[in-house]
């Protein structure tokens, strides 16, 4: 027998606001749950690309101007502040509606969470600076987002019609598919606001890491890079710049977030085959007669003509007369740089001791160092690609022997040795774009460190190879520009080679090899079509 009390009819017909909580709960959990991870997966993973700010930088960059005016009137310097919550207010009632319709009209709840994912992927990605790791917060965002929501939304307890023959008592205390939705619910809220406020930490910890390294200054140098000649740029539109900005600079880490190391607590450590260990501390590395040189840094991983390199001026102290001090023992071969992050690096003592500028660096182009580049110090070894030589957050030198020890990359597929590899890249103009008729410069750069460029040139189509024009040198451990006016240009598809011939005499291969093991050999090659 069924009692229908008037406390039971009221359940059977909800009020439409009794209808609607839920599935409005629903939708805002799966909203917080989505954020939330997002934040702090940016915070870890991807620091430009938090979703909220992402998206405000786009709607700053599309809302017209007199808008962007009315709101600063408004309100000022706490225009950001009322954008992000606009942002914030905008994604929240999306959320709840995006469960309203999920819980009545199923899928569209969820292409509407979609829908709000791809505006925040397309946010992230429409940057100039955008990476690929800069998809992944946008993504997270909409996948949690998404299944939170069907899976809540899948958990709705029967409401309406269907409720009224349940017996009476389920009119007062919450029935188990009542509570069990409310835990749900409440646990994707939980996970969602413990992850925001994670990610908030850890931005707030880089950002106090950054503005603590962008406040102290760099001592002088007390040996100065010579003056850069003024005809080591050669002056040719588009090409790259022949100092890299560190913003441009590439990147490769195996971490997942940068290490942000604190340099009053940081320390050097030379161990291993040595007669006297040696400990210095950022202040006392600082104290040391600084040198200032200019090295082409270029990564194992970088195919033939692709942007993994770049060249910096940096500021440090001479690796060889740290290893002096602690007079490694004979036998020893190799230097094992240990990162506060554990990647490590197995560098010959020779490439250190032999007079070139390797360097413990906590400068770059007139900055400390980056946090992304290493802050506070770096390893920089011309001659050496950046993964036997160049580590970053640099906590240890060990001395030992390659009979011994292996650096990070070794026992992953990659050469014991890595020695950089003659090669030359063209720039100007880019792969697959139409240029018109007329004189065609072509220009890039090339690079032999330890050794230097001596020629560089250029073949277009399979016709005879030609010289380019070299700009000035700035050292042997520095990419040269070189530049070709291609007079003759006849309409249609070309393609164009360069090939570079080092101060040795030894000219770049054409035969082709992998990154892996030990670096890519090869021609650059580019088509492009010559419009009339
Ligand atoms: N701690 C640490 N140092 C590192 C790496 C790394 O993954 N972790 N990558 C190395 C590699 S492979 C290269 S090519 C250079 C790149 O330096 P950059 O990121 O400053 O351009 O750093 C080297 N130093
Ligand atoms: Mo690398």
């Amino acid at each position: 027998m069924v009692y229908v009390t008037p406390d039971t009819a009221a359940v059977a017909t909800p009020s439409p606001a009794r209808a609607l909580w839920r599935p409005v709960a629903a939708g805002l959990a799966a909203a917080l749950a989505g954020l939330g991870l997002a934040e702090s997966t940016a915070a870890w993973l991807a620091p430009g690309a938090s979703p909220v700010l992402t998206v405000g930088a786009l709607v700053i960059d599309i809302v017209p101007a007199p808008v962007k005016d009315l709101v600063i009137s408004l309100f000022g310097t706490a225009d950001k502040i009322v954008l992000i919550a606009t942002i914030v207010l905008v994604l929240l009632v999306a959320a709840a509606g995006a469960g309203i319709l999920e819980s009545r009209r199923p899928p569209f709840g969820r292409l509407l969470v979609v829908l709000i994912g791809a505006i925040a992927l397309f946010a992230a990605l429409f940057r100039s600076s955008a990476s690929t790791l800069d998809a992944v917060p946008a993504v997270v965002a909409m996948g949690v987002a998404a299944i939170t929501l069907t899976f809540l939304t899948t958990r709705l307890p029967a409401t309406g019609p269907a409720a009224a023959p349940a017996p009476a008592p389920a009119a007062h205390a919450p029935g188990p598919d009542r509570r069990r939705f409310l835990v749900y619910t409440g646990i994707a809220a939980g996970i969602g606001l413990l992850a925001l406020a994670g990610g908030q930490l850890s931005a707030a910890a880089t950002r106090a890491a950054d503005a603590a390294r962008a406040l102290f200054t760099l001592p002088a140098a007390f040996v100065r890079a010579a003056a850069i000649p003024v005809g080591a740029s050669l002056d040719v539109a588009g090409m790259t710049p022949l100092i890299t900005p560190n913003a441009d600079f590439y990147r490769i880490d195996t971490a997942l977030s940068v290490p942000r190391i604190d340099p009053t607590t940081w320390r050097l450590r030379v161990t291993g085959m040595v007669e006297n260990e040696v400990e210095i501390d950022f202040a006392e590395l600082l104290a040391l007669p600084l040198e200032e040189s200019v090295t082409t840094l270029a990564c194992v991983s970088n195919y033939v003509g692709g942007d993994l390199i770049g060249n910096a001026t940096w500021l440090g102290y001479p690796i060889r007369e740290l290893l002096a001090r602690a007079k490694p023992t004979s036998g020893a071969d190799m230097v094992l740089s240990t990162s506060q992050d554990g990647f490590t690096a197995g560098t010959p003592i020779e490439a250190l001791t032999d007079g070139r500028n390797a360097i413990l660096a906590v400068g770059m182009n007139g900055e400390p160092l980056p946090l992304e580049h290493g802050y506070p110090v770096r390893m920089v070894v011309p001659g050496l690609y950046g993964y036997v030589s160049a580590t970053k957050w640099l906590v240890e030198l060990r001395l030992t022997r390659f009979d011994r020890e292996q650096g990070y990359w070794t026992p992953r597929g990659w050469s014991e040795l890595g020695p950089v590899k003659l090669s030359s890249r063209i720039d100007v103009p880019r792969e697959g774009t139409s240029v018109p008729a007329g004189s065609i410069v072509i220009a890039g750069v090339a690079w032999s460190q330890q050794v230097g460029i001596s020629a560089v040139a250029v073949q277009v189509d399979d016709g005879p190879w030609r010289d380019a024009t070299l700009a000035d040198a700035i050292s042997v451990d520095t990419w040269r520009q070189w530049a070709y006016t291609w007079d003759d240009a006849s309409r249609g598809a070309h393609t164009v080679r360069v090939r570079a011939t080092d101060a040795a005499g030894l000219v770049q291969t054409s035969a082709t090899a992998d990154v892996a093991p030990n670096g890519a050999t090869g021609l650059h090659e580019i088509s492009v079509s010559v419009s009339g």
